[in-house]
């Protein structure tokens, strides 16, 4: 068999690192990296289109065949060996499990994707490499949200968005994880997590995840498990990673921080009602 991955190695690149790090769990080392350069237009080249027509990545290719989609890829990779399997053996477990990374998929990569824009791109991208990245963009809703973000920055509705996203995510995770089980299905660390631990790293890179899961003690347990998995530890031998704090992704979350810290209170304090699993 031949497994490629057309991906972007990249701390910070969250799709990507969802199937490098569901390969790694899968113990799967003999694929062949394609690694891509967003800036270069990689993802625009004909040859790529032609394995994924929207020009995104990541995009896995099995013996010839394209599979696009992260959260669809991670359940390919798990396909590909029975052990250690990644998902429930249960099928109503496994439904479970698929709502999670609807979940995720549908808020938090939105959310993701906002959070490393208003600080990270907002903060140390030229303005004018911005500009000229959105004459080529070609996703009307990328565009819209990129422009909002770098232009508004924390007063951008797409932060409070995010911040709403999130938000139901921890609560949704906080209230699950209550029974003490160590992982979001129970005993057994599976997919939920290789699609929303990438996602989290973000947060951890921009240094806004000590205070955001001050409410969620358990979220924050589970998050200390996922960053001591080799997994997730080998994303921070990529390049653009944040264990520095002089780091792109640290400077830019500490200066980003007071104002985005504002913008957390006024969302608990009008929304806090509207979404309490459990009660
Ligand atoms: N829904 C897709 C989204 C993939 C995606 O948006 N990838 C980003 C990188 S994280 C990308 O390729 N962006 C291309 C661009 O900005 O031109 C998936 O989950 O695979």
């Amino acid at each position: 068999m031949t497994l490629e991955l057309y991906y972007l190695e990249e701390t910070d690149s969250i799709c990507s690192n969802r199937a490098v790090v569901t390969l790694a769990e899968k113990g799967i080392t003999d694929w062949i990296p394609r690694k891509m350069i967003l800036m270069n237009r990689d993802q625009f080249q004909p040859e790529y289109l032609k394995l994924n027509p929207q020009g995104v990545v990541p995009t896995l290719v099995h013996n010839g065949k394209p599979i696009r989609e992260s959260s669809l890829i991670t359940k390919y990779i798990d396909g590909l060996r029975p052990d250690p399997p990644l998902k429930p053996g249960d099928p109503f477990e496994r439904y479970q499990m698929d709502e999670w990374i609807k979940l995720f998929d549908e808020r938090a990569f939105e959310a993701t994707a906002v959070i490393n824009f208003v600080t990270k791109f907002r903060l140390t991208v030229p303005r004018e490499k911005m500009e000229e990245r959105w004459k080529v963009i070609p996703s009307i809703d990328r565009l819209y949200r990129q422009q909002s973000v770098i232009r508004e920055g924390v007063s951008s509705p797409y932060v409070m968005r995010a911040i709403g996203s999130f938000e139901m995510v921890f609560k949704l995770m906080e209230h699950a994880l209550a029974d003490g089980r160590p992982y979001l299905m129970g005993d057994r660390f599976t997919l939920a997590e290789t699609n929303l631990a990438p996602f989290v790293k973000v947060l951890e890179m921009v240094r806004f995840l000590d205070f955001w899961l001050e409410p969620y003690p358990l979220t924050r347990a589970w998050w200390d498990r996922m960053a001591s998995r080799p997994s997730m530890q080998q994303l921070d031998d990529f390049p653009y990673s944040a264990v520095s704090e002089d780091s792109p992704h640290a400077v830019s979350g500490r200066k980003t921080e007071p104002e985005f810290r504002v913008k957390l209170a006024e969302y608990r304090e009008r929304f806090d009602y509207a979404f309490n699993p459990g009660s």
